[in-house]
């Protein structure tokens, strides 16, 4: 049964999301954490929030914020965003009539922009569930330690193509690798809080090399001697890729666009926004007048 129109309240005002996404801006800025921003664990929340989406079910999506929940908080593919809800949670106590579930794939869209990446359309309305009835089964997420056909299975699930799953994988110009989360450690690029087309220049430049990790993880690694110039003296740094990064370079239907997206950033950053924003739709019914179909057990939601 859908929830009765009456029941909800209509849309917030252009002036109500501003005043939401200016509240997300002032938190990215951490000198304490990480590389000094909350920017990237916020895209990997998003991320995750509407990365379970199974397209032939139709179950899954960022609609629901089912993280919330030990099913799917405690999923270990999801170790380590703890820290972004938290880093969230005053908004949404200066804000409470913003859904988690909007105010989680919003504040993507606003450190994207903030670190330097496109804008990625973004359509408000996602409701919470109430219950971890519908919060879908462990396992949705990729392995990093797989490749090719494992990125294939898994994104083709979601209703991606290959030009998409190499976008996407563009999002690893942000962040870094915990060991205690993932078990891979390191970032890939140098500057991991600017968004740019680096992790594909830096996929084709570098020479790869196989490392097992002390706790027996292997990842590719590649010690960029001009770090060292760059801050004056401090011992080289150490890039890292993931065996699935690596798998866009060797498989020939991915890497002719790591290849265009190496050389054509304005092609990456257009590409990639419009992923993005199909990511954060995944599995959200609207009505022909965009408010989102609920079901019963919702909080949240609104009239358009
Ligand atoms: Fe990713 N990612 N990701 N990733 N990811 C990790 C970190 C980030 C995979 C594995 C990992 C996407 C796709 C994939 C981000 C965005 C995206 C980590 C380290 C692993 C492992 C986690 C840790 O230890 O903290 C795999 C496999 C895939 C397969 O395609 C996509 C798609 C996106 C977004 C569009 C971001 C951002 C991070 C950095 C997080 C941080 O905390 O800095």
């Amino acid at each position: 049964r859908a929830k009765m129109a009456q029941d909800t309240p209509s849309a917030p005002s252009a002036a109500q999301l501003e005043e939401v996404k200016a509240a997300v801006r002032e938190l990215l800025h951490q000198p304490d954490y990480d590389d000094g921003s909350a920017g990237p664990v916020l895209v990997r929340l998003a991320w995750h929030s509407a990365g379970t989406y199974c397209k032939e079910t139709d179950t899954g999506g960022s609609n629901g914020a089912g993280m919330r929940y030990e099913k799917e908080g405690g999923d270990p593919a999801n170790a380590g965003l703890a820290d972004a809800r938290a880093f969230l949670e005053s908004v949404k106590r200066r804000f409470p009539w913003i859904t988690y579930a909007d105010l989680w794939t919003l504040a993507a869209v606003v450190a994207i922009r903030e670190m330097g990446g496109p804008e990625v359309a973004w359509h408000g309305g996602r409701t919470d569930f109430m219950d971890d009835s519908r919060v879908p089964p462990r396992g949705r997420l990729p392995d990093g330690a797989q490749g090719a056909d494992h990125l294939r299975h898994i994104f083709y699930r979601m209703g991606f193509d290959d030009r998409e799953i190499v976008a996407l994988s563009g999002a690893h110009n942000l962040g870094r690798c915990h060991a205690d989360r993932s078990g891979f450690h390191g970032k890939w690029v140098n500057n991991p809080t600017r968004f740019s087309n680096q992790y594909f220049r830096l996929l084709l430049a570098n020479d790869w090399k196989r490392k097992k990790l002390p706790n027996g993880v292997e990842q590719f690694v590649h010690i960029d001697e001009d770090s060292v110039l760059e801050d004056g003296g401090d011992k080289p740094e150490e890039l890292m890729m993931l065996p699935t990064d690596m798998s866009l370079l060797s498989d020939p239907a991915f890497r002719p666009w790591v290849e265009r997206y190496a050389r054509d950033k304005d092609l990456f950053f257009e590409h990639f926004a419009a992923a993005f924003a199909k990511l954060l739709e995944l599995g959200i019914r609207r009505d022909s007048a965009g408010r989102v179909v609920n079901d019963e057990n919702v909080e949240g939601g609104y009239r358009s």
